[in-house]
């Protein structure tokens, strides 16, 4: 899943792809480097961004996803909004990505009505509050717990669990242990659904390694191979080339792993 900014505050892109034709190029880029999926967003979740208006979200992201709707690549919209959500799939996404795990007034109803996929990830606070001092009995138990707990509420709006993808929420309300713990205890979370997983260019990789958003490349490809090596599904990123090449790698020996013929294990 390829990231489309169509926010002038994104710390990954400093509004580079706020201008609409920018966010299209930048689409049509990512397709023709590999994406699966485009995740277009018109709201940053950066911790205190200023909240973005319902009309300024629409203008953001609709005219981006009409483009792009043409290209035979299915299409994501990065949205905690109901009215958002209704209006981005109608413009051609097929899929609601959802930060706040569908928590805002009418967003269950609105994914029931559709027949969209939809990603749940889990938050702790809200983007203005979550790093203040994230504190959890256990991480993975406790993100798990969440995520099955929203999967159970869609579940009894009847829709299908093959819908569903679920995700830990890297960064949204979590210290660096925190992210290193779930990334090496991903399969412990022990979920329902398919696992999506964001790792790209965050802050938790800038610890690890002192480098600044954009020196990020290298590490956001070391942390999407081990998030699909721990069982991820899905991995959202800004550098869809690079991480195309790194798991194109991986998928090569592991099926020389899997081989039936192999008489060494
Ligand atoms: C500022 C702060 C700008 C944070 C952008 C971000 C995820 C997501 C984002 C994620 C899913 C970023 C984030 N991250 N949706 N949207 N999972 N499902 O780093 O990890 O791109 S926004």
């Amino acid at each position: 899943m390829g990231v489309v900014n169509v926010t002038p505050d994104s710390f990954s892109d400093d509004g580079r792809h706020f201008d609409r034709q920018v966010a299209i190029d930048h689409g049509l880029q990512l397709i023709a480097e590999g994406a699966d999926i485009l995740d277009i967003g018109g709201e940053s979740t950066r911790p205190n961004a200023p909240e973005v208006r319902l009309e300024e979200e629409l203008r953001r992201v609709l005219p981006v996803i009409e483009a792009l709707a043409a290209h035979h690549v299915p299409l994501s919209i990065d949205t905690s909004k109901p009215e958002v959500m209704r209006r981005a799939l109608a413009a051609g996404a097929v899929i609601v990505n959802d930060v706040r795990a569908l928590q805002e007034p009418g967003a269950v109803e609105t994914v029931a009505a559709s027949d969209c996929g939809v990603v749940l990830m889990h938050m702790q606070g809200t983007p203005r509050t979550m790093q203040a001092d994230p504190h959890y009995d256990d991480v993975v138990a406790d993100v798990g717990g969440f995520l099955r707990a929203r999967f159970e509420v869609l579940r009894a709006a009847s829709v299908a669990a093959e819908r569903v993808l679920l995700d830990p929420g890297f960064g949204f309300g979590k210290t660096l242990e925190h992210n290193l713990r779930l990334l090496a205890r991903l399969r412990a979370l022990d979920v329902p659904a398919p696992l999506l997983v964001g790792l790209s260019r965050k802050s938790m990789l800038g610890a690890v390694t002192g480098r600044g958003v954009r020196e990020r490349v290298h590490a956001s490809v070391a942390a999407a191979l081990i998030a699909v090596q721990n069982g991820a599904q899905v991995v959202r990123v800004h550098d869809v080339a690079a991480t195309r090449d790194a798991l194109a790698l991986w998928a090569a020996v592991q099926a020389r792993d899997q081989d039936p013929k192999n008489t060494d294990a």
